[in-house]
């Protein structure tokens, strides 16, 4: 049913969902997310497209082979999440091996997703990594292209690293700090005057951390912590000083770094003491500081009173004495510091710490939050609009960002700074252990820091569909931000680098162009993962880059790529496969993958298929994180819900309905479990519906306007499901397409008495069933075969809106149910059971009034005294209405001064009051079970016992009730 063949001359749309790791059971959150790939297909089958929704199994990485390790150590947490999901104690020892867990999963993911009705093809179906060997020969062709380019190369570059798995740590190997990475910092060299007073030999020096690098000249002194013990390192010949923190995480970047047994520094005994301050080369004394914390750096900071907030406030504490070790000497030593100005802003001139200080009010050094807030506005106005001023030397005149990197080099080429990193944020690796940065020389890497490419990429994505379009901004980000892309690890499950075999490729970078390979699986691959029947295939020893190069480039002839197994026949089926359906028209996930996954995704169609952009990825779309009942899904929460458990709970139509339901746009979803309880009952009352209109009486004759009103609204809502769909805001789709349309259907069949015309009861059904197709397919099919309808349900059109819209129905309709609303609520209040009710419509010379005061809304020239002015050069406003005028013209602006333009071209449209509710008294009568009398205030002699005819205004007719 979903194994669509190639059809030249067909629109085609190609959608596709990340493959899962293969680690655990799907949950409701990848059910949304495969549900989206999944009505988005549906829709456009129904627009004629030829749609295909392949499937695949990702086994790449380490976690599957951590875990199994974890298993056959009898790591008890591990087997009991095994057990959790209801993995039989028996069953367990088999996950000792990482290759059960391969064979294991797979299945049961099939088992979820067909029940749940996903359509999918089957038929392409493959498993990564060299278990693989079809899989594999493409892999090891696409490196092999990206090598050839010069897009993978050994190079030396920081990664966030694991120093207890001896591996970069990339996102999904995280236990937290996702999206985190190495961040540059300048490390000062700061020379000890007087080392052997402190009984160092040769150089010493204290190392300070900075970001801002291009405020070196304004260098007054350094803070240490008082407090803190500091340790000794040597670095070649040198000595460096430092805390143990950093000492540690600096050794993963540096080879000749040697801790100092025995060198603790307390930091008291370093002051009164001074270093030579890089670039300037001045001495400068060490000074206290409180504000010093040791996670961060190197427990040392070089201090600018001129651009840091923290600095000068800092120093205004040592130098009055806040500090309690501080003795006299120290005290003075800070009052001989001075600030020194380095960089001139337009908003803060040159002090802008002093300014910035002043405009956020920090009290003193020890006023975190606004410092922080001061530092944030200094920095902008300093970092970067500012300009070095003369003091900079060979830099002055120039920006302070670009100062920055300039200064930066010019430090280290003086052998006065080096360049380390840090993570922007603490990364913490699935194994638990903290990670830190390390600067791997013999790593592979791709090169996403290129700026050619990143030039590609841009391109590529400025003719790309994103959804929601606001994505689009983070993706350009992401291209701009993104460095060499570690690409190997020495364990795991995977792919060999061919150039270098002793590397596994890792499993964000063995996952970039795959799609392609889901067009032609099918004629090569032969395993079934999911424990479907084996493939034909052919011999994955014959999978010559040439048979990749003609099926996915064009390259060469079909026949000189054929080798054994692959023949040219099969070749040539190959590329008419991969033609025909590449691009990617859509490719949907959740938001954590734009920052990898997405991103790498557009940069390597671009390099693979260079000067080929049709081939480039159409449309990618981004969904939030799934919630369940308003929280973050979590097994101690007792909120975390399998695809299966909700499968078995509320079936598959309502799990379906729950899903689409959960929310749209890239803010989190909702899964209600509510709405999934609720959702079988309400899914079996549609089919009751639809099977009750279809046996009961229906009328036919000539359409009344209720019926033309209805057949018009319901298109207008097609119209919007359609447009919903279309941009993958099923939330909106379920709205429009099945509450509001059953909204407007119920209040048709009020009006039309309960007899609704059968062209208008034979349309919204097929509507109403084609609106939910894509969301509960098996629902659907149900109610088109108990209604004997040609075909299937799912081969239906999406329904094309044919009426033409009727706004002047539309407001007919309108005033019927505001009318209708006002009357409840004047029997509600009066808590009357009505016998009569009189309903008088306003006099002609009241509507001509706010025919008027309408116009002159439309051209916002509405006013009382120009209301007042048109009003009484009208003869008959001004004999019946001269009394009532002022009032009249307050009550006008009241209601129309702040309509919009849609909304005052609606009121003002003429209706005939009295001939609708006239035609309306069968459906008001049987609504107020009442007899019901309409009228106009022009009529005499006019029905009105209590005087309340008078009160009538255009479209809100006087009520009498008796
Ligand atoms: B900056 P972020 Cl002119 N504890 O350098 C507290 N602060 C530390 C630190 C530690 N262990 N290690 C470094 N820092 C400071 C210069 C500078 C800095 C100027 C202006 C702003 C500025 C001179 N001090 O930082 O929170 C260092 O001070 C503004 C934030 O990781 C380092 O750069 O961004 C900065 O904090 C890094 O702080």
């Amino acid at each position: 049913m979903y194994e669509p063949r190639v059809e030249p001359g067909r629109a085609k749309f190609l959608a596709t969902y990340p493959y899962s790791y293969m680690n655990a059971f799907p949950h409701v959150g990848h059910a949304f997310t495969m549900m989206r790939v999944d009505v988005m297909v549906r829709f456009q089958r129904m627009l004629g497209k030829n749609a295909l929704y392949p499937f695949g199994f990702h086994v790449t990485g380490t976690p599957i082979v951590a875990a199994a390790n974890r298993v056959r150590d009898g790591d008890e947490q591990q087997i009991k999440i095994l057990l959790d999901q209801g993995i039989p104690q028996s069953e367990i020892p088999k996950f000792a091996d990482p290759v059960h867990w391969v064979r294991f999963f797979p299945p049961k993911w099939r088992e979820d997703v067909d029940r749940i009705g996903f359509a999918l093809d089957w038929r392409r179906e493959f498993i990564t990594t060299e278990l693989n060997p079809h899989y594999d020969a493409f892999i090891q062709w696409q490196f092999r292209k990206l090598f050839e380019q010069g897009r993978v190369a050994k190079g030396r570059h920081p990664v966030i690293w694991c120093p207890k798995d001896l591996a970069p740590v990339a996102d999904h190997d995280r236990y937290s700090g996702e999206g985190e990475t190495p961040q540059e910092w300048v490390l000062y060299k700061m020379q000890l005057a007087d080392a052997h007073a402190l009984g160092i030999e040769g150089k010493a020096y204290l190392v300070a951390a900075t970001l801002r690098p291009d405020t070196v000249f304004g260098q007054t002194n350094v803070w240490i912590d008082p407090a803190h013990d500091y340790v000794r390192v040597t670095k070649g010949d040198d000595t460096w000083i430092l805390n143990d923190r950093s000492a540690k995480d600096l050794a993963f970047q540096f080879d000749d770094i040697t801790p100092v047994p025995e060198g603790a520094h307390p930091g008291v005994s370093l002051l009164g003491h001074k270093v030579k301050a890089p670039g300037t080369g001045k001495l400068v004394p060490i000074l206290p500081a409180a504000f010093i914390r040791h996670e961060k750096g190197t427990g040392i900071v070089t201090s600018v009173p001129s651009d840091s907030p923290q600095d000068l406030l800092s120093l205004r504490a040592a130098q009055e004495g806040q500090l309690e070790l501080e003795s006299h000497h120290v005290r003075d030593a800070a009052r001989a510091v001075h600030a020194i100005p380095v960089i001139r802003t337009e908003k803060y001139g040159t002090e802008s710490a002093l300014r910035a200080i002043e405009e956020t009010k920090a009290r003193d050094h020890k006023d975190a939050a606004n410092i922080s807030a001061a530092t944030e506005k200094a920095y902008q106005a300093g970092f970067y609009e500012g300009v070095m001023l003369e003091n900079a030397g060979e830099f002055a005149g120039l920006r302070a960002a670009e100062a920055k990197e300039k200064i930066k080099a010019w430090l280290v080429e003086r052998g006065e700074a080096v360049v380390a990193y840090w993570p922007t944020a603490p990364v913490v690796c699935r194994c638990l252990t903290p990670s830190v940065v390390k600067v791997v020389s013999d790593q592979w890497f791709i090169r996403y820091g290129e700026d050619a490419w990143k030039a590609e990429a841009h391109e590529a994505m400025e003719t790309m569909t994103f959804y929601p379009p606001a994505v689009r901004k983070q993706f350009d980000y992401v291209v701009d931000w993104l460095r060499a892309w570690a690409c190997t690890r020495e364990h795991g499950l995977g792919s060999r680098l061919p150039m270098d075999p002793r590397w596994l490729i890792e499993s964000l970078s063995d996952s970039t162009i795959y799609n392609a390979y889901y067009t032609f699986a099918h004629l090569v691959e032969t395993q079934s993962p999911s424990g479907g029947p084996e493939r034909a295939g052919v011999d994955a020893k014959d999978l010559s880059d040439a048979f990749f190069d003609h099926v996915l480039l064009g390259k060469g002839d079909a026949s000189a790529a054929a080798r054994g197994s692959v023949t040219s026949d099969l070749i040539a089926q190959a590329r008419r496969e991969f033609t025909y359906w590449y691009p990617i028209d859509f490719r949907n996930s959740g938001k954590d993958l734009v920052q990898n996954h997405l991103t790498f995704l557009v940069f390597n169609h671009t390099a693979i298929w260079k000067d080929q952009p049709q081939y480039w990825p159409r449309g990618i779309s981004v969904n939030g994180w799934v919630m369940v009942d308003g929280e973050k899904m979590s097994k101690s929460r007792g909120n975390f819900i399998t695809l299966r458990q909700a499968l078995d709970e509320y079936g598959a139509s309502a799990t379906r309905f729950a899903l689409a339901f959960a929310g749209e746009g890239v803010d989190d979803a909702n899964f209600d479990r509510d709405i999934a309880a609720k959702a079988g009952r309400e899914l079996a009352r549609y089919v009751e519906q639809i099977e009750a209109l279809a046996a009961a009486p229906r009328r036919d004759g000539p359409l009344s306007s209720v019926d033309s009103w209805f057949l018009g609204r319901m298109d207008r809502l097609v119209e919007e499901t359609r447009v919903n769909m279309l941009e993958a805001n099923f939330r909106s789709a379920l709205k429009t397409g099945f509450y509001d349309l059953q909204r407007e259907w119920s209040w048709y069949s009020r009006r039309s008495g309960n007899s609704p015309h059968e062209t208008v009861s034979d349309r919204f059904m097929r509507v109403q069933n084609a609106l939910l197709t894509p969301i509960v397919p098996a629902i659907a099919e149900e109610v088109h075969a108990r209604m004997g309808w040609e075909g299937l349900a799912i081969d239906a059109r999406f329904p094309e809106a044919l009426a033409p819209p009727t706004p002047e129905l539309e407001e007919a309709e309108r005033f019927v149910r505001d009318l209708l609303d006002d009357v409840r609520n004047i029997l509600k209040v009066t808590k009357m059971t009505p016998k009569r009710i009189v309903l008088t419509t306003a006099p002609a010379w009241k509507r001509q009034f706010h025919a008027l005061a309408l116009q002159m809304a439309r051209e916002k020239r509405l006013t009382i005294p120009d209301m007042m002015k048109a009003a009484m050069a009208d003869a008959d406003i001004r004999s019946k209405g001269g009394k009532d005028a002022p009032k009249m013209a307050q009550d006008a602006l009241k209601l129309y001064a702040n309509l919009g333009a849609a909304e005052l071209e609606a009121r003002g449209m003429p209706l005939e009051e009295t001939r609708i509710l006239r035609e309306s008294i069968p459906f008001l009568a049987a609504e107020f079970s009442a007899e019901v009398v309409v009228q106009n205030a022009d009529d005499t002699p006019l029905d009105d016992p209590a005087g309340k005819a008078r009160f009538a205004q255009p479209r809100k007719p006087a009520v009498f009730i008796e």
